[in-house]
């Protein structure tokens, strides 16, 4: 089924270079580490009332009908899911805040989905498992320890303030990661895998922080440069 689906559009090899070079830069690194944490703002960040999209340049277009998704790997049980499968699980909702690597925060989303934990539940991970990488349906990948994906604010999300997701911010199933930046947020989410060793993902071996704490500015992966430099206009990445 993967391969039927559908991709519009082209990777924009020009716009991952240059997110790849601001990597090896250091761009957008603030240097502040302790700005005033209790207004929610972590540094470098500024807050957005819209939802800026940002993607590859491709948008795979999978209708809820033909979705499935995978959770393998180091597991005692195995899943595989329709979409009505998913629905028919013990749903949750979360309202969270997204913090993107380029420098915009969004509060208070109303998220609805299937809860890391019930699915770590189900799945009962082996222990020598240690990893979870996230497979997306526009050939994306990203990684996160399984103490991260076990956190209790974690989501496979179908719904937004009331709406299903839309195919620009990764429906029909996105991942939600509050605590995280949002690249390890996967997008039209296709599999999840448990694994013993560590496999960096997409922006993760182009220069990204194999974490991501915005409240550490764990941006890239070569550490924060003394000096401030000015971001882009992030309404330019699209
Ligand atoms: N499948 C997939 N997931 C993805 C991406 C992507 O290109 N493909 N981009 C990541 C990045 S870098 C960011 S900032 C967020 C953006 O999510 P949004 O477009 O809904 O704001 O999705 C993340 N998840
Ligand atoms: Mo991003």
């Amino acid at each position: 089924m993967a391969d039927e689906t559908k991709v519009e559009g082209e990777i924009k090899e020009k716009l991952i270079k240059s997110k790849e070079k601001w990597a090896q830069d250091g761009r957008l690194l603030t240097g502040k580490t302790d700005e005033a944490r209790e207004n929610r703002l972590p540094p470098g960040q500024r807050l957005v009332e819209n939802w800026p999209v940002l993607d590859l340049g491709v948008q795979p277009v999978i209708d809820a009908a033909s979705w499935q998704l995978t959770v393998d790997g180091l597991v005692a049980e195995t899943i595989q899911w329709s979409f009505d499968d998913f629905m028919a699980q013990p749903q949750s909702e979360f309202v969270s805040d997204m913090h993107c690597v380029t420098q915009w925060s969004r509060y208070d989303n109303r998220w609805v989905g299937v809860s890391a934990r019930d699915i770590l539940n189900l799945v009962r991970p082996l222990h020598k498992a240690n990893h979870v990488i996230f497979h997306s349906f526009d050939g994306y990948t990203t990684n996160v320890k399984l103490s991260v994906f076990a956190d209790d604010d974690v989501l496979l999300a179908h719904t937004w303030e009331g709406k299903p997701i839309t195919r620009e911010h990764g429906g029909p199933v996105r991942v939600i990661i509050p605590k995280w930046y949002l690249w390890k947020s996967a997008k039209w989410l296709k599999r999840i895998e448990f694994v013993d060793e560590d496999q960096p993902g997409f922006w993760e071996v182009r220069g990204y922080h194999n974490e991501g704490d915005p409240w550490k500015e764990e941006r890239y992966s070569n550490g924060p440069v003394e000096e401030t430099v000015p971001g882009p206009d992030w309404d330019t990445l699209k």
